[in-house]
């Protein structure tokens, strides 16, 4: 059984920092319009045979305190399926699809799930550490925010032996087809004061 590859999707300040107190230490929401069109939006669709119904959805992996970060009324993340990762819980929160002990066993169960497309990993900063250590994580939707915050969670370093910005004008060339796939705007962004930027990870 082949199994699928994962995705990153983060936003993160000067610092690296992604979050304070159990929230986001900033309100963008055009951006929060980005992480929900990218960990939405299904690349490979079969549609059913009526051609009508997506029969895909991506899945949505994160640690339980990530989850319950989310405002009530945002979760479940809506049209994604909603996976949680806990060594200690035992029941899985309301509106949470699956409840795994374990990076390998989601892989391995949401891999043989035909009705499942890509899988995004979405925080908080263990998850991060353990997915983007791990040869099965392909890409990183890392969006760059250029201004401080403090935080108390933080985005791991990127190992640039093993990750390259394809968003790099040096690189966008060769790339081009990855970048357009999923329509990443490649110029500064601003809104509230704030400037940001799109970043996209691949490993090598
Ligand atoms: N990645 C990026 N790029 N930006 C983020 O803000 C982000 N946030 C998380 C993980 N990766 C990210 C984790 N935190 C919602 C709230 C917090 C959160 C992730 C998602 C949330 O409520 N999302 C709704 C839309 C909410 C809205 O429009 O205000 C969703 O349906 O995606």
């Amino acid at each position: 059984m082949m199994t699928k590859k994962t995705a990153l999707v983060a936003a993160c300040c000067r610092s690296n920092g992604i979050g304070k107190n159990g929230t986001l230490p900033w309100r963008l929401k055009s951006e929060m319009d980005f992480f929900t069109r990218i960990t939405s939006t299904v690349l490979d669709s079969a549609p059913g045979l009526a051609g009508d119904e997506q029969v895909k959805k991506n899945a949505v992996i994160m640690g339980v305190r990530t989850y319950m970060s989310i405002p009530p009324s945002f979760r479940p993340l809506k049209h994604r399926v909603n996976v949680v990762l806990s060594r200690t819980i035992t029941e899985a929160p309301a509106g949470v699809d699956f409840l795994f002990r374990s990076f390998d066993e989601a892989i391995k169960t949401l891999s043989e799930m035909s009705n499942i497309d890509q899988l995004y990993v979405i925080g908080g900063s263990e998850v991060y550490k353990e997915s983007i250590a791990r040869p099965d994580c392909d890409l990183i939707f890392l969006t760059k925010i250029d201004a401080d915050f403090d935080c108390d969670r933080f985005f791991p370093p990127i190992d640039h032996d093993q990750y390259e910005d394809i968003t790099d004008e040096k690189l966008l060339p060769k790339y081009r087809h990855i970048i357009d796939k999923y329509d990443i705007p490649l110029d500064v962004q601003t809104e509230n004061g704030l400037s940001f930027r799109y970043h996209l990870y691949k490993r090598k």
